[in-house]
This record gives structure tokens, sequence and C-alpha cells, in this order.
């Protein structure tokens, strides 16, 4: 028998508390994955005509996905608020309000891929409140660095829908059967390959980087001679990095000077990946993990990758 979803309580780390809690992501993923292939019947493609708090334009299926992460965190009953990309304040859920974890969530990455039909994700992490139980929880309790996180990982909207997490003890892949209508286990203990792979960045933003990073690409380039993939879709570009290894990069430039990804629901879960699966994650000269978040939607430079290829791009690192 394959082994499910349940496998994650009988884990290390945190296993045992945070399996009803990615019970309830797959079910999310389950939902958002057939919303994603019947969004084309019921005219749920394209812009909501909203923008969200990063000023971007939301797509209508931003807003459907959202909406089903949130009810599906509520109806786990252990999660007493919600930071999402998509939502300017945290939104603490009521009926639970005195339960002990909060998740953070960007719950459709990558949506500009939407209207080609290309590959999309959800992307969480879950830290453990710092306020009394009796309190209602506040946006401090979601800034804890990585180091607090106690899981994480993404969905992947892919041919196959992936779950692809971590309790704090290794990363594992569950694939969606359609047939058992189950996740089941299909990549176990994933590590970053330490050579080869692909290099994986927006170079057409090579003339506005910060840092020095055009010199430092081109040095790695040279260096460890890796081909390039780029999707645009976080959850797409991290997945392939962490199977094939190389490394994913979204540098500052001129525009966006403290780059493009945000920390709280893209940087920290992928940095916590990233780390359980024997990569690295920088941002500018320090670890992901050990940014100090000061605010619920910040953003920060992210370079993810194998040692090597971290090394290459970043040697003073
Ligand atoms: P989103 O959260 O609004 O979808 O933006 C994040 C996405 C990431 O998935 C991806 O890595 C990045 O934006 C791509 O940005 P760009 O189009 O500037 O290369
Ligand atoms: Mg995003």
């Amino acid at each position: 028998m394959p082994l499910t979803l349940n496998h994650i309580a009988r884990q290390g780390g945190h296993g045992a508390a945070m399996m009803p809690i990615i019970q309830g992501v797959g079910r999310a993923a389950i939902e958002i994955a057939a919303l994603l292939r019947g969004a084309v019947f019921r005219g749920a493609l394209g812009e909501a005509g909203a923008k969200n708090v990063q000023g971007e334009q939301q797509q209508k299926l931003d807003i459907l996905s959202d909406a089903i992460f949130l009810e599906e965190m509520r109806a786990t009953g252990h999660i007493c608020a919600v930071g999402s990309e998509e939502q300017e304040a945290l939104l603490v859920i009521s009926e639970y309000e005195d339960a002990d974890y909060l998740v953070l969530v960007d719950p459709l990455d990558g949506s500009s891929n939407l209207d080609v039909d290309g590959p999309v994700g959800t992307i969480f992490s879950v830290v453990k409140r710092k306020s009394a139980n009796d309190n209602t929880p506040v946006v401090d309790d979601t800034l804890q660095s990585g180091r607090e996180v106690i899981a994480a990982g993404y969905v992947l909207y892919g041919p196959a829908t992936m779950l692809v997490c971590s309790v704090g003890d290794g990363v594992d892949g569950y694939t969606y059967n359609p047939t058992t209508a189950r996740f089941e286990l299909s990549h176990g203990n994933m590590k970053i390959p330490a050579t080869g792979g692909y290099y994986s960045v927006n170079e057409a933003n090579a003339d506005k980087w910060l840092d020095g990073m055009g010199d430092r690409l081109q040095n790695m380039k040279k260096e460890t001679g890796l081909g390039m993939r780029y999707v645009g879709a976080m959850v797409a570009d991290m997945h392939r990095t962490l199977l094939k290894g190389g490394v994913f990069l979204y540098p500052a430039d001129s525009k966006n000077t403290n780059g493009k990804l945000r920390l709280l629901y893209e940087a920290i879960p992928m940095g916590f990946l990233m780390e359980q699966a024997g990569g690295k994650s920088l941002s500018k000269d320090q670890h992901v993990l050990d940014v100090q978040p000061e605010s619920l939607h910040q953003r920060v430079p992210v370079y993810f990758g194998s040692k090597e290829a971290i090394n290459a791009l970043l040697p003073d690192a």
C-alpha cells in the first residue's frame, strides 16, 4: 500500500501535530486543482478587476483559491489565523481563535501563467502563535523567522498535482492519484543533487540588478556550466531546482529594491524546504531563515540552490 498524508503523523519533527493541517492543505489542493481544470468553462479566467495589497491585479482564480484555502484551514480546527498574499490584514478564524497555529500562504502563485495553461502553485508555512491562547491572534504572531517555522510546503498544479512538504524531518513529495483520490508518497526524502541542474532567473532584468548580480551570475555560469530554465512560477522553478539541482534566484533590482518575492509566504517556506533537502538559501549575505520579518507582506531578494551553485554565485556569503 502506498503511504498517504497520514504518514506525516509518524514523522519526527512536528509530524503528529502537523498532520491534520497538511491534510487540510491537501483538501484545498484537490479543490484548487479541480477549479483550475474547469476555470475556462466557468468564465473564471482573467482579471477580477481588483488589486491586492501589493498593488497587483488579482485574477479571479487568485480570489477563489484564497477562499478555498481559508475554508480548509478553518475546517482543520487547529488554525487561529491565516496571513495570505491576497489579504491585506491577518484573517482571524473566530471560532478557533484560541488554536495554536497560524498559516502563511500564497494561495495561487505564478498566476500570470494561468492564461497560457502553465503551471501554478500554492506555497504555505505554519508557525506556532507567540501570544497567549486566550488573546486574539495578531500580525506579530506571524513575524517569526524561518528558524521558528514548524512545517512548510507547496502544491504544484502541473500535469499531476503534487504536495511537497516538510515537518522538520526531511522533504517528502506526494502525488495526487485520481484513481484512489488520495495523495500518495511518490518522492520520499527529497535531496537536491549536489551538482548539475539549471540556473533559473528572469535574466531580462539583468541590467537593473543590484548587488553585482550581473557579474556574479556570469561567473557562476562559467564556473558551473549550468543550462537555463525559467517558467516564471516560483513553485515550478523551485520544484525543478529541488529535483534536478542548480539555482533559482530573484535578485533585488533598481525597480524592486527588495526583490519581488514575499518573505513570509514565499521565501521562508522555500528556504525551509531547501535547507531540509540539503541545499542553501540566501537573501543577500544572510540565510533566508535568519531574516527577521518586520511586516506581513515584506519582500526580500532570494537565491536558492545546491551548495555548489550558491557558492559559485555568492562565494563571499
Ligand atoms: P505572484 O505571487 O504575483 O504570482 O508573483 C510571484 C511570481 C513567482 O511565482 C515567480 O517566481 C515570479 O513572480 C516571476 O516574476 P517575473 O515575471 O518578474 O519573472
Ligand atoms: Mg506569489
